[in-house]
């Protein structure tokens, strides 16, 4: 007796999903805001010990920029407009900005 193996075509198309684009958050240097007050908003808007946040101010400051932590577009928006409105309602010109992860 013969065998035949019978081969069916795929008929399920398989859709790949690709994993959302990663935003930057980036602290921009500027010659107004007390170091200090710079420490204190990282830890308190990206959850930073006093030594991650120390850190990441002074690289801004020495480097004019600091790419701090990647999160999801909405996230990394939130937290940037958080950080500059924590230093706008001291009068400080601190600026968070966004870019997206290559
Ligand atoms: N350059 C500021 C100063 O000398 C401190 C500072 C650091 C401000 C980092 C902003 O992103 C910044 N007082």
């Amino acid at each position: 007796m013969s065998q035949q193996t019978v081969v069916k075509p795929r008929t399920k198309t398989k859709t790949k999903t690709e994993r959302p684009k990663l935003w930057k958050v980036i602290l921009l240097n500027d010659d107004y805001t007390p170091r200090e007050f710079v420490v204190e908003v990282l830890k308190a808007v990206f959850r930073m010990n006093e030594t991650q946040a120390y850190n990441v101010m002074m690289t801004a400051h020495q480097k004019g920029a600091c790419v701090i932590a990647v999160f999801t577009k909405d996230v990394a928006d939130t937290k940037a407009k958080e950080g500059t409105e924590l230093g706008k309602s001291k009068g400080y010109p601190l600026y968070f900005t966004t870019e997206p992860e290559e």
